[in-house]
């Protein structure tokens, strides 16, 4: 190794661990669909969310103070990306939260996978990166434990049957 390789790897290496762990060298997939997808496999990249539609709710949340605004794409565009073909999915989280969430959901209603609340970016730290966000104040219905539940923060995965 070189003195010029050696001064680079000092300088590059706690620069991309900074990036690491910012998510700004965010390339690896943010969300993994299993089961009753194409290939049985679909890894979404960010690159795949920012090339479908993206959508906005206001809502309310059992969590959060007043109507915070959220940005993210609407499950069933993720599932239809994925050629998700079931019933169910089971959505995981970091934190090993597991709940299964009728398919029907995201037709009867704009449910997003929301990446921002109030346009900053949720982090792991914050119920990021992906929280799924029901449009709670639009549907009566929707203010329900039931669906409480189904709100995942630091979603990871979806498995689909
Ligand atoms: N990742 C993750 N998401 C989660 C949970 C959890 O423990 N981990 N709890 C769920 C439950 S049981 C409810 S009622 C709602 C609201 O959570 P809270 O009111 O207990 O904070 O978030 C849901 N999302
Ligand atoms: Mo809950």
């Amino acid at each position: 190794m070189t003195v010029t390789d050696r001064l680079l790897r000092c300088l590059l290496a706690p620069a991309m661990l900074v990036l690491a762990a910012t998510g700004a060298m965010a390339d690896g997939p943010v969300l993994r669909l299993t089961g009753a997808v194409n290939g049985g496999l679909v890894e979404i990249t960010r690159a795949d969310l920012d090339g479908m539609m993206w959508h906005e709710i206001a809502t309310s949340t059992t969590v959060t103070d007043g109507q915070p605004l959220f940005r993210g794409v609407l499950m069933r565009d993720i599932l239809a990306h994925a050629g998700a073909d079931g019933e169910v999915v089971t959505a995981q989280a970091l934190n090993d939260y597991v709940i299964d969430i009728p398919i029907s959901d995201f037709q009867d209603f704009d449910v997003i996978a929301a990446l921002y609340m109030d346009g900053v970016a949720l982090t792991p730290r914050d119920k990021g990166p992906i929280w799924i966000i029901y449009p709670r104040d639009d549907h009566g219905v929707l203010a329900d434990i039931r669906y409480d539940m189904r709100w995942v923060w630091q979603l990871v995965a979806l498995h689909v049957q």
